[in-house]
C-alpha cells in the first residue's frame, strides 16, 4: 500500500492487536462467548477481525464442473467433453456428462448459497451452449438456461456474476484452426461476449471475461494435461497466450458496446502471488517485481499494455509476434480485477540484474489434498495488496480461494473438515489483514459451493462447502459450510 496508508493504519492495527488480545483472554476466561459483529462494529477489540461494511461474501462453481447435461437442449460438445471423453486423460476415466446435475438441480443449490448467507455467487457460461460450434447462429435454449438461473439468484437476494470462459471451449473451434492458437477464436470469444452481455446485462452487473489463463493454457497447451491436451512448442505456445490474452480484450470492448450502461467488466486471473520471504522492505520490493516479471504475459500485459522486456528477452526468437493495436486492445481499462488465490510463492531480494529469486519450497512444506496446493495463508495479503499496489487497481474481488481435503463421511453422514477450516480461517485473516491495510479488496467468492468435477483429478480432490454424494446427487453441508455460514453472519474472521 501506499507510504501514507500503511503509516496511518500501522499504529491502528498494532494497538487493536493488543488490545485484542488481552480482551480475548478475559471474555474467554469468564466463559463468555466471542464478541459478535455489531460489538466489532462498536470499535469493540474485536474490530481488528472485522470486514469493511459491504464486503460481498460469496461461492463460486463453473459450467463444466456442475452442470452435466452435456448434450441437452442443443448444446454443443467443448474440448472438456472430448478431453475426458478420451481414455486415459482423466482419474478413473471421468467426465462432466453428469456432474452435480446443476442444470436440473439449480434451484436446489441456490437455496445452498441462500442458506449459507452468500450475497453474491460465481457461475460460468457454458458458451457451446449458446453457440454450439463457437459462432453462426445462437441456440435459443442456452441463454434460457442462464436466464433461469440468474432471474433464481435475484429472487433468493444473491447477485450474479457471470465468467464467459472457464475452459470449455467449443470443440468446434479447436477443431478448426486448433482453437486458441488461431486468432479467429480470440475475435469468436469477443462476438459471443457480446451476445452475453447483450441478453443478461439488464440483470447481471459484473462479468468476468475468462478463468485463469495461468492454468488452462499453461496445462492445456504446454504441459497437454488439460483439455485440448496440446503440446505446443515454445514459439506456437507463446502466440497462443498471445491470443488468449487479445480475446479477453476483445471481450472487454465487447461488453461494453453491447452491456447496459453501468455494467462492469473484469477478469478471474490466477496469477502468482509472490509473498516476501521477510516482510523487510528489500524483500518487499523484490516480490513486487517479481508479481510483474512472473506474470508478464497475462496480468501484466493486460494492466500495462506491454510485455515486459525481461519477458520478450526470455523468449528470443520464440517471443509472440503483435501489434501495438492488439496492445492497446489487450490492456482495454477494466472496472476490476478478479484473482484466484489458492497458494503463493516465495520471493527473495538478490543481488542479480532483475533484483529478486523464487525460493522453491522445501519438500516438507505443508500441502493440503491436491499436491499443487502449498498452504500459504499470506497469499491472501499479498496477492491483492500487489495488485493495488503496482497497478493502482480500486477494486478487486477474491474470485477463488478454497481447500482440497479427504472429505470422508463420519458414522453420523457428516464431513468433519477440519483442515478446510483451519484453512480458510488463515487465510481470511491474511484478507482481513489487507482490507485493514486500505487494500480495495471489495469480495471474496470461495470455492466451491459444493463438490465437482475437479479437471483431470476427475470427482477426487474435493473443494466444495457442500459434501456431493456422486450417486445420489445428495448435497450435504460440511463443517467447513458451518464455519462459512458463520464468517459470512458476522463478516469476521471466527
Ligand atoms: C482452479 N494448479 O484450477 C480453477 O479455476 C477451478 O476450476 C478449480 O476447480 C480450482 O482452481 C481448484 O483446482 C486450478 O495445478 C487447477 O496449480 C490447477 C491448478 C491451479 C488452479
Amino acid at each position: 500500500m501506499s507510504k501514507r496508508l500503511s503509516r496511518r493504519t500501522f499504529g491502528t492495527v498494532i494497538g487493536a492487536a493488543a488490545v485484542g488480545a488481552s480482551q480475548a483472554s478475559r471474555l474467554f476466561a469468564a466463559g463468555a462467548a466471542a464478541p459478535d459483529a455489531a460489538a466489532a462494529a462498536a470499535g469493540d477489540a474485536s474490530a481488528s477481525r472485522t470486514f469493511p461494511p459491504g464486503f460481498l461474501w460469496g461461492t463460486a462453481t463453473a459450467a463444466y464442473q456442475v452442470e452435466g447435461a452435456a448434450t441437452e437442449d442443443g448444446r454443443g460438445p467443448s474440448v472438456w467433453d472430448t478431453f475426458s471423453h478420451t481414455p486415459g486423460k482423466t482419474n478413473a476415466g471421468a467426465t462432466g456428462d453428469v456432474a452435480d446435475d446443476h442444470y436440473h438441480r439449480y434451484k436446489e443449490d441456490v437455496q445452498l448459497m441462500k442458506s449459507l448467507g452468500v450475497k453474491v455467487y460465481r457461475f460460468s457460461i457454458a458458451w457451446s451452449r449458446l453457440f454450439p460450434t463457437g459462432k453462426g447462429a445462437p441456440n435459443p435454449k442456452g441463454i434460457d438456461f442462464y436466464n433461469r438461473l440468474v432471474d433464481e439468484l435475484l429472487a433468493n437476494g444473491i447477485q450474479p456474476f457471470a465468467t464467459l470462459y472457464h475452459w470449455d471451449l467449443p470443440q468446434a473451434l479447436q477443431d478448426n484452426g486448433g482453437g486458441w492458437e488461431n486468432p479467429d477464436t480470440a475475435k469468436a470469444f469477443g462476438d459471443y461476449a457480446g451476445y452475453v452481455a447483450e441478453h443478461l446485462s439488464d440483470r447481471v452487473n459484473h462479468f468476468f471475461t475468462i478463468n485463469e489463463f495461468g492454468a488452462f493454457v499453461e496445462l492445456g497447451y504446454r504441459v497437454g494435461v488439460h483439455a485440448p491436451g496440446v503440446k505446443l512448442p515454445p514459439g506456437r505456445f507463446n502466440q497462443t497466450r498471445h491470443h488468449c490474452v487479445l480475446g479477453h480484450g476483445l471481450a472487454v470492448q465487447a461488453i461494453r458496446a453491447k452491456g447496459k450502461a453501468g455494467t462492469k467488466v473484469g477478469l478471474a486471473e490466477n496469477m502468482t502471488i509472490c509473498a516476501p520471504v521477510i516482510e523487510t522492505d528489500a524483500h518487499i520490493k523484490a516480490a513486487e517485481e517479481a508479481t510483474r516479471q512472473v506474470n508478464a504475459q497475462y496480468m501484466t500485459v493486460i494492466q500495462e499494455g506491454k510485455y515486459t522486456d525481461l519477458y520478450l528477452k526470455n523468449a528470443g526468437a520464440d517471443a509472440p509476434k503483435f501489434t501495438d493495436a492488439e496492445l492497446k486492445t489487450i490492456s482495454s481499462p477494466l472496472d476490476f480485477v478478479g484473482i484466484n488465490i489458492y497458494t503463493p510463492i516465495y520471493v527473495r531480494a538478490d543481488g542479480s540484474p532483475q533484483g529478486f529469486a523464487v525460493v522453491p519450497h522445501p519438500k516438507s512444506f505443508p500441502r493440503v489434498a491436491s499436491p499443487w496446493l502449498f498452504v500459504g495463508p499470506e497469499a491472501l495479503y499479498w496477492g491483492p495488496r500487489h495488485v493495488a499496489k503496482i497497478w493502482n487497481v480500486k477494486e478487486i474481488y477474491i474470485t477463488e480461494n478454497g481447500c482440497s481435503s479427504s472429505d470422508i463421511p463420519a458414522a453420523d453422514g457428516l464431513v468433519y473438515d477440519t483442515d478446510r477450516v483451519m484453512y480458510l480461517r488463515n487465510y481470511l485473516t491474511q484478507l482481513q489483514r489487507a482490507t485493514a491495510d486500505g487494500v480495495p479488496v471489495k469480495g471474496y467468492f470461495c470455492w466451491s459451493l459444493m463438490d465437482n468435477f475437479e479437471w483431470a483429478d476427475g470427482y477426487t480432490n474435493r473443494f466444495g462447502l457442500h459434501y456431493v454424494d456422486y450417486d445420489t446427487q445428495k448435497r450435504t453441508p460440511k463443517l467447513s459450510a458451518q464455519f462459512y455460514k458463520e464468517v459470512i453472519a458476522q463478516s469476521r474472521v471466527l
